[in-house]
């Protein structure tokens, strides 16, 4: 569809950038803090630890305040449960007091903080005690987190977001799921994906009973998947991939109906996945006021027979070109590059448009508001004469946010959007080879160094866009 009229984005429209505390904040042992299944799995992989990362923990103010110069409107990042409840259990008043602070400091350059509940890491203790998210014990340790961050905070927050990419988080059990070896993967991933939607179900309810002018809503991965060809066969693919890998989880949660033929996929392995009468009245008493997602990419389906071996999905863990793993589901879908997109380093299709799309099936399927709570381009970025020039940033930037005006155009109500990452964090899959950051933080994998912030060429692109509002399209009206 195309426009006459260009529409401008509304008033109040919340610029931000976004950070998540485990890849951000390091001190992961400091004033009481207990370690997170997150701490104990980057502890042994090639890349990094979650000791000092991006040391967001003791140089909040100088980020923050760069913020402020920048003119963002809005900051999400994420409490660390293990800063509030070390051990899941009992509360450590220190871990209140650190997001206190940021709270605070941001209020004091007028930024709307956004706060994520959890994004990726919970207490080990609780992996240890009863296997974590596949136990419905974490129901009850969560809501209590959740509760404590709605008392402590909620008279300064009005925006929460409450579990982030559940759907990826199953996706990718081992990489950020907590993923118990001895259990079958799909009814690992169908208790879990359970778990967490009751979770934010009734963390939505909570939050609008102790927080009256509070906005909430849960977040997922949310990369529309395309058919390879005009053939049928891929056409279903694609509708497989994006029913079973995203819509059936949001659905539990926006509203509340279970997917027959995901039902039916699961029966036939002998999985019994519905839900009892129960559950499903806690999910028909939800009422999110807005559903968020984080959007880097498209996907490509092909039809994939039955008698296939199954691939679970990868990552390119190298930053060259051609080493993803794409999955290959038996009777569901299969996935594929796609030749008209150009590609990250690492393998993720750069594909403005299909943020527009996205929202289109989004608002269309849901009829609620929408946010953008991460967007951002991972790549290898270099200092020279103490700068940092990444055109390639911008670039990937510009045509998604001129492509979210479109969306605006189209009539979608869309509230948010953020940039991943405000400053370079530690790449859930990638360390620190790959950066996302308006802000480059000066250390390698293997070293700290001085850890010192310098501000990208995207920094001030950001910050000139912010002027404007957003509105970089003509305006021909
Ligand atoms: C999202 C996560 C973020 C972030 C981002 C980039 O899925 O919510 O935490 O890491 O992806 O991913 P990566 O760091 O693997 O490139």
């Amino acid at each position: 569809m195309e426009h006459r009229k260009i529409h401008s984005f509304p008033e109040g429209f919340l610029w931000g950038a976004a950070t998540a505390a485990y890849q951000v904040e390091g001190a992961y042992r400091e004033d009481g803090k207990g370690l997170s299944n997150q701490d104990i799995l980057n502890g042994t992989n090639a890349f990094h630890d979650t000791a000092v990362t991006a040391d967001f923990y003791h140089r909040y103010k100088e980020d923050i305040a760069l913020m402020g110069e920048m003119g963002l409107k809005s900051f999400r990042f994420s409490v660390a449960w293990t800063r509030i409840y070390p051990d899941g259990k009992t509360l450590n008043r220190k871990g209140i007091e650190f997001y206190d602070d940021i709270i605070n400091e941001l209020l004091k350059y007028n930024i709307e903080p956004m706060v994520t509940i959890y994004h990726f890491d919970h207490p080990y203790e609780l992996q240890k005690a009863y296997g974590g998210w596949y136990s419905d014990c974490m129901i009850e340790d969560y809501l209590r987190f959740a509760r404590t961050c709605f008392e402590e905070f909620g008279d300064r927050v009005k925006y929460w977001l409450t579990i982030c990419e559940q759907n990826n988080i199953v996706l990718y059990p081992d990489l950020i799921g907590g993923y118990l070896e001895d259990v079958d993967i799909d009814t690992w991933r169908m208790q879990v994906t359970r778990v967490m939607s009751l979770c934010s179900a009734k963390a939505i309810n909570m939050c609008h009973e102790i927080i009256k002018d509070a906005k909430i809503g849960a977040s997922y991965s949310f990369p529309p998947s395309y058919p390879a060809s005009s053939s049928p066969d891929d056409v279903l693919a694609a509708m497989n991939e994006n029913d079973f890998r995203d819509f059936y989880g949001m659905d539990l949660v926006y509203r509340a109906r279970q997917n027959p033929w995901v039902i039916r996929y699961y029966e036939e392995r002998g999985i019994d996945i519905r839900l009892t009468e129960e559950d499903m009245e806690i999910l028909r008493s939800c009422r999110p006021d807005f559903i968020a997602y984080n959007y880097y990419r498209t996907n490509v389906a092909k039809g994939c027979p039955l008698e296939s071996g199954q691939i679970q999905p990868g990552f390119n863990l190298t930053g060259k070109k051609g080493s993803i793993t794409y999955p290959v589901f038996p009777g569901l879908y299969q996935g594929t590059g796609n030749a008209a997109l150009e590609k990250s380093d690492w393998d993720w299709t750069i594909d403005p448009e299909g943020l527009r799309i996205s929202l289109r099936m989004l608002y269309d399927r849901y009829a609620v508001p929408v946010m953008i709570v991460e967007n951002g381009l991972g790549a290898y970025d270099q200092v020279e004469d103490g700068k940092v020039h990444d055109p390639y940033r911008i670039e990937y930037l510009k045509k998604h946010v001129e492509q979210l005006q479109l969306a605006v155009c189209d009539g979608i109500e869309v509230w948010g959007y953020y940039v991943w990452s405000f400053v370079d964090v530690m790449s859930t899959s990638n360390g620190y080879n790959k950066r996302y950051g308006l802000v480059y933080v000066d250390r390698t994998d293997s070293s700290p160094k001085e850890l010192k912030r310098i501000c990208k060429d995207s920094y001030y692109w950001y910050q000139e866009l912010l002027k404007v509002n957003g509105n970089i399209l003509d305006r021909r009206e």
